[in-house]
């Protein structure tokens, strides 16, 4: 590419000149070449104020025009120009048909965006800047349209044709061939737009809706997957009744339908009454299926659902506003997930996730607000950030207002903007009208980027039982954004008492919501006996590092006393975390690592705990990930991280033995499997503590880890006892294991990215090696994002002492492997770059090499806008 790369601005924003009022297109799918036609008609925009302005579409750069007419006349080549993406035609009437006719070739396609071809079947996905790929044509979110689509084929291989919306017509052609056309009755952006033809078998349910309205719900896949689509239908039927009765909100077409792809660049697409999604968010079947995945089905089925509304009906004015929908449409599915399983668990799973990466990408070179103001690939923006930030942005939002004014909020947004294409401004200033609430301060949390930084402290006056709650708040600077101004924001804040009980607030309950808008504000609470322990942020009511200076004894006591479930999960954090801090230190002084004895009093206790829910005791007893404990240094020292926290779980593991094992055997689950989240929480805790237990590398504890392989009837614990038999000394073991694992499962592809994930993941040295072999398996597939991620995604970003060996072979194997992928695959390219993005918080030693591994990639001719944007920014 050029190096002197487009920057798109949010400033420069205009509205489109023409708009569209209908989208025919035709697709003739042959082997060697696929002839799309479409139809366009235009209007000229009542809303630009240009004179006679010029027609704008977009094509890829390789896309090839085979003929363009305007109102049936076929324009010279003089009356339009193309330049980079852009195509213009000028001197186009008010209103006009447009004819294009372009030829592509959907089996060379390997970046697998616009129209490609996955294990034999033809799909598509368009969002964001995909649908340029197929056709020239006004793609871009504000340009919204009817459609319908004519898709022909061969018969006999491609029985399946499917498009956007309602099937209308169908029927036969000469030499065996077919052709169905669909209509889609709600204007749409060309990203919405789906295309799907293959060999595909279904299942299909109704739902019925709350007004009444039959819906035909379909899932399709290759055959061999038949018997693993149940699970995403109960999801989608579960997710189709919570958004009537949360939000109030129905589905709108007679037909729903998922179509399991392989190759995928993302977890699924929410195109217009046909989403596409990768296998792995879609499959699930106890025998090859982990309860995390059996979860994420769930949870991605939910989603794509919900961008309904939050999306579709309701969509983007332009791609800075990713996080209008993303964000909100991620809070909304969370709340699903949460109300569906547990709470307490989704939330803390959420935080810690968010706490690691999306912190992670908050402090490095790519740091964005989650309205971003700029771009060079919009590819590079389906961030974190922008889902899981701008989730917990419409979460503080809810908490502002409370529910009744949120939900008020909300079907104020649905109604005033069906059918349009709207910025973020518009979802607040719904938020605003229907609460009557000011949120102008609020909505700084939409343009400033990085990590706010909240530091607490206290006082109380014994003589007046005055306590005074102080808070101050900073926000780092970010690339373009050396100074911040405060954030509003919600603080849930309990106090506890001495003997434990909940202080009763002004409000009358246990909880108070505080607003912080100052950079320093202090809350007083009258009327106290003595000086209670504060739990802060409770729910985790902001996206915010926070500190108070809590001693141990008092982190102990909120993990006994919180009614706040994941208030009383993170004292346990900061708690392990603090001892974690401590044994670097003295591991860095050279003294022998001690494990403190309180730390297995409190561990006990919560193991002993027969009252509490065997799923948050997992969460408790997990310790903190390494990458949680990268994100928390100023100087990340992966050795001494990982070896504090083995240190650690071997000691905790010898230290409460009898306790662990005992743990093990009370949570076997009884009768065949189930994902509910009762049975995921035994499930998890027993599978913690035979972690603890084969870090004890005893002979004993292999025994149980053998037979739980062996026994099994589900991937959860098959997997389990797997993966920690392969990550062990036993090597012997380890080798039966791989290759039994590997032959029971080679037919099953998402088995199989597993058992390569496990293997990249193995922290034993000489892991490079081994995904270097593993590269060359039969079973991997450079083309196959699921394989890319698997292997090297793990291995650079999971496996941190062997990615970041200190010779650089780990960093030079991955600027091979993105130099690979530069082309065939921009966007996937991109992603795995992450790891080598922070080497700023690096040693020295490890910077240097990490910054040459940086520049052998930008050293690259051809560099993709993708991957260009990533190292470029990185290496400023
Ligand atoms: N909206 C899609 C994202 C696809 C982007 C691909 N570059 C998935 C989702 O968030 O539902
Ligand atoms: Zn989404």
């Amino acid at each position: 590419m050029s190096q002197s790369a487009n920057v798109i601005y949010l400033k420069d924003y205009k509205v489109p000149a023409y708009l569209l009022e209908q989208t025919t297109l035709k697709f003739e799918l042959y082997p060697t070449e696929t002839l799309v036609s479409s139809s366009l008609s235009f209007v000229r925009n009542p809303e630009c104020t240009e004179h006679n302005p010029a027609l704008t579409l977009l094509g890829h750069e390789d896309l090839e025009l085979v003929a363009l007419s305007l109102n049936g006349k076929a324009l010279a080549e003089s009356a339009w120009q193309r330049e980079g993406e852009t195509m213009i035609v000028a001197g186009v009437p008010e209103s006009f048909t447009l004819d294009v006719v372009t030829r592509i070739l959907p089996q060379e396609n390997t970046a697998l965006e616009g129209l490609y071809l996955s294990d034999g079947m033809y799909c598509t996905q368009c969002e964001a800047e995909g649908f340029r790929r197929i056709t020239f044509y006004p793609d871009r979110p504000d340009v919204m349209s009817v459609f319908t689509t004519t898709v022909e084929a061969d018969q006999a291989q491609f029985p399946v044709l499917l498009s956007n919306g309602n099937p209308v017509a169908s029927g036969q052609t000469e030499n065996g061939r077919h052709w169905v056309t669909w209509e889609d009755p709600f204007p749409k952006p060309a990203y919405l737009f789906a295309l799907v033809a293959g060999d595909l078998t279904h299942i299909e349910d109704h739902f019925t809706t709350a007004s009444g309205r039959d819906v035909l719900l379909r899932i399709y896949a290759e055959a061999k997957d038949l018997d693993k689509l149940e699970y995403a239908m109960e999801s989608l039927k579960r997710a189709m009744r919570w958004d009537e009765e949360v939000y109030g909100r129905e589905y709108d077409l007679d037909i729903y339908m998922i179509v399991a792809v392989d190759f995928f660049n993302m977890g699924a697409m929410e195109n217009k009454g046909l989403n596409v999604f990768n296998t792995s968010c879609v499959l699930a079947h106890p025998s090859t299926t982990t309860d995390a995945a059996f979860q994420r089905v769930e949870g991605v089925v939910a989603h794509e659902y919900f961008h309904n509304w939050s999306g579709n009906r309701v969509t983007c004015r332009d791609w800075f506003q990713l996080s209008l929908k993303e964000g909100f449409t991620v809070f909304r599915d969370a709340e699903f997930s949460a109300d569906t399983n547990s709470r307490t668990v989704k939330r803390v799973e959420d935080v810690a996730l968010l706490r690691t990466a999306q912190f992670a990408e908050d402090a490095g070179p790519m740091s964005h607000p989650i309205r971003p103001e700029s771009f060079i690939e919009i590819s590079n923006f389906y961030t974190l950030t922008v889902y899981e930030k701008g989730a917990e942005v419409v979460r503080m939002i809810r908490t502002l207002l409370g529910e009744a004014m949120f939900r008020k909020g909300s079907d104020l947004y649905f109604e005033r903007h069906d059918g349009q294409a709207v910025t973020t401004d518009d979802f607040v200033k719904a938020m605003e009208d229907a609460s009557g609430r000011d949120l102008s301060q609020f909505k700084r949390w939409y343009s400033q980027a990085g990590t706010p930084e909240l530091t607490f402290s206290d006082h109380f006056d014994a003589a007046s039982g005055r306590y005074t709650l102080s808070v101050a708040q900073r926000c780092p600077a970010t690339p373009g954004q050396p100074e911040k101004l405060p954030y509003h924001m919600p603080l849930a804040v309990g106090l506890i008492g001495a003997d434990g009980q909940e202080v009763t607030l002004d409000n009358g309950a246990t909880t108070q919501i505080l607003e912080l808008t100052d950079s320093e504000q202090s809350f007083v609470f009258e009327g106290l006996a003595e000086k209670p322990v504060p739990s802060l942020l409770r729910g985790f009511s902001a996206p915010v590092k926070f500190s108070y200076p809590y001693t141990q004894a008092q982190l102990m006591f909120l993990m006994a006393h919180d009614t706040d479930g994941f208030a009383r999960w993170d004292a346990s954090q900061q708690l392990v975390v603090g001892i974690m801090h401590q044994l670097m230190a003295a591991r860095e002084q050279g003294d022998a690592l001690q494990l403190p004895e309180d730390l297995v009093t409190a561990f006990r206790a919560v193991l002993t705990d027969t009252q509490l829910d065997p799923a948050m005791v997992a969460k408790v007893l997990t310790l903190p990930s390494e990458a949680y404990l990268a994100e928390l240094a100023s100087c990340i020292d992966v050795d001494a991280i990982h070896e504090v926290r083995c240190f650690l779980r071997s000691a905790l593991a010898e230290a409460l033995e009898p306790e662990w094992l005992a743990t093990y055997n009370a949570h076997q689950t009884v009768g065949s499997y189930s994902p509910d989240a009762e049975s995921i929480a035994h499930r998890s805790l027993k599978n913690l503590a035979l972690s603890y237990l084969m870090a004890l590398e005893t002979d004993a504890s292999l025994t149980l880890a053998m037979q739980q392989y062996e026994s099994s009837d589900n991937m959860t614990d098959m997997q389990a006892a797997f993966s920690l038999v392969v990550h062990s000394g036993f090597s012997e073991a380890a080798a039966q294991l791989l290759g039994d694992f590997y032959q029971r499962w080679q037919n099953e592809s998402l088995v199989v990215n597993q058992w390569f994930a496990i293997q990249a993941t193995d922290p034993k040295p000489g892991a490079l090696a081994r995904v270097k072999a593993l590269l060359q398996h039969p079973a991997f597939d450079r083309r196959n994002p699921n394989k890319l991620r698997a292997l090297i995604g793990n291995f650079c970003a999971q496996n941190k002492v062997n990615f970041h060996a200190a010779d650089g072979s780990g960093y030079n194997f991955l600027a091979e492997q993105i130099l690979l992928l530069n082309q065939q695959n921009p966007q996937v390219a991109s992603r795995l770059l992450t790891p080598l993005t922070g080497w700023k918080k690096y040693p020295e030693n490890r910077q240097i090499l990490m910054k040459q591994a940086l520049e052998q990639i930008m050293a690259c001719k051809d560099l993709s806008k993708d991957v260009y944007e990533v190292v470029s920014k990185s290496l400023a």
